[in-house]
């Protein structure tokens, strides 16, 4: 029994270690469990913190950089300072020496804005003259010296034939037969007097006759300086008298002087109320009566005004009824007498205005005005319009009457002095001769 006890006391004492030792395996496997999940935490922590130290690694990085780079640019300012301070020592002294100069240098500015001025307002007014010359004689250059050139090709020696065909040239470019026969004659006379043989040379020697024709005439300018003034427009029903007037009177406020203008044209409203929009537009005080008034007395309105006001220049618009040559010749009689009377310390000057687009024609009309009126100038209208250009050399030639202005557009600025040499050359497209 003693055996059974102890047996079965020692198999307790067995369980009972053995219960323990598997409570033990039990807590160390609990241990080591809670120490392995610690472990894949911790792992886990590592496995985050390792971008952030890299993180934490280059912010540190950049802040050393900044801190470096603070230093180097103190450094560099530091440097710099003193670059400056160098600068400025240097810019003072220039300065001073500025300061010295500047009377000179502002008087040189001066001069040279002057200059440039002067420059400016002479240079592309000269170019825009010629130009605007150059274009408006497009139509009249084409059919003149296309048809001049194909007469020249055409020929391998100057012979009669050649002068022919040129003649013939002359006279479809509207330069009339008289100026046309005459010019072949002088033609002709140089090319023996210089023994010319090159057809192609003609061009030159043509050129220089009508330049010689066109600077025949004495061109004497249309107002005189210190005195008053007084232009007469005449001309038939649409030649551009108006138009004219409205240039002019635009041209000589540019150049500073007193204009009054009078509308003497009374036949029509509407050319008075013409005549007002010019006015209008060139800022010139126009003396005007109603329709159908005497023009004479709107003269000598315009006398007073122009008295009064100290004028420069009295511009008088007329109509030009060529219908009805005695009640004509009587208004412009009229309106003469009264200037001479009213006005006699007044330069008077009669300007005809003819239409370059009828060629010709233009020329008969002249003849006409000058059976009533003494005429002193031309202006010759609408050149840009036409190729009946030749007809200036025509008028030149043989009516002895000096062409003054062109018109070349219908714009304000669109009418200047006749300058025979530029004309010529813008006809030849070539230089003035
Ligand atoms: N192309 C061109 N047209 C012009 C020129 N001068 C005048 N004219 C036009 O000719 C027309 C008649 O002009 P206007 O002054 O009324 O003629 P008036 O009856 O003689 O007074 C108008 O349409 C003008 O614009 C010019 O030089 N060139
Ligand atoms: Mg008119």
């Amino acid at each position: 029994m003693a055996f059974f006890k102890k047996f079965f006391k020692k198999k307790e004492e067995v369980h009972k270690t053995k219960e323990h030792d598997t409570k033990q395996v039990e807590a160390k496997e609990e241990s080591l469990q809670e120490e392995t999940s610690i472990a894949e935490e911790e792992k886990q922590n590592i496995i985050l913190s390792e971008p952030i130290m890299e993180l934490q690694e280059a912010e540190q990085e950049k802040e050393y950089q900044v801190e470096h780079q603070e230093v180097e640019h103190v450094e560099e300012s530091a440097e710099f300072n003193d670059l400056v301070e160098e600068t400025a020592h240097e810019l003072e002294e220039q300065s001073e020496t500025v300061t010295e100069l500047q009377p000179a240098v502002e008087e040189t500015a001066i001069n040279e804005e002057t200059q440039a001025e002067e420059v400016m307002k002479e240079e592309p007014k000269k170019k825009g003259l010629f130009s605007k010359l150059f274009s408006g004689l497009t139509k009249t250059r084409d059919n003149f010296l296309g048809a001049v050139d194909d007469v020249l090709r055409g020929f391998k020696k100057i012979d009669e034939e050649l002068y022919e065909e040129l003649e013939e040239a002359l006279i479809m470019a509207d330069f009339g037969v008289d100026t046309t026969l005459n010019m072949m004659e002088r033609l002709r006379a140089l090319v023996k007097e210089r023994k010319i043989t090159e057809p192609s040379e003609l061009k030159n020697t043509l050129q220089e006759i009508i330049t010689d024709i066109l600077t025949a005439q004495e061109n004497t300018p249309l107002i005189v300086e210190g005195k008053p003034n007084v232009i007469l427009v005449i001309g038939v029903n649409g030649v551009g008298k108006t138009t004219t007037i409205g240039k002019l009177a635009h041209q000589f406020k540019e150049q500073n002087k007193n204009v009054v203008l009078a509308a003497a044209d009374t036949f029509r409203a509407a050319a008075i109320e013409q005549l007002q929009i010019w006015a209008d537009r060139s800022q010139t005080p126009l003396i005007k009566h109603e329709e159908g008034s005497d023009p004479a007395a709107v003269v000598f309105d315009g006398i007073k005004a122009a008295k009064a006001r100290k004028s420069d220049v009295l511009i008088c618009d007329t109509a030009g009824r060529l219908q009805n040559k005695t009640n004509l010749m009587k208004e412009l009689e009229k309106m003469g007498r009264i200037i001479e009377r009213e006005y006699p310390e007044a330069h008077k000057e009669v300007l005809i205005v003819l239409d370059a687009t009828t060629g010709q024609n233009a020329l008969s009309q002249v003849k006409v005005f000058k059976e009533v009126a003494k005429v002193d100038g031309i202006v010759l209208t609408k050149l840009d319009g036409t190729a009946k250009g030749g007809a200036v050399v025509g008028i030149c030639e043989s009516l002895k009457v000096p062409v003054k202005y062109i018109g070349v557009g219908e714009k304000i600025d669109d009418l200047q002095p006749f300058d025979p040499e530029a004309f010529a050359a813008a006809l030849f497209n070539t230089e003035k001769k």
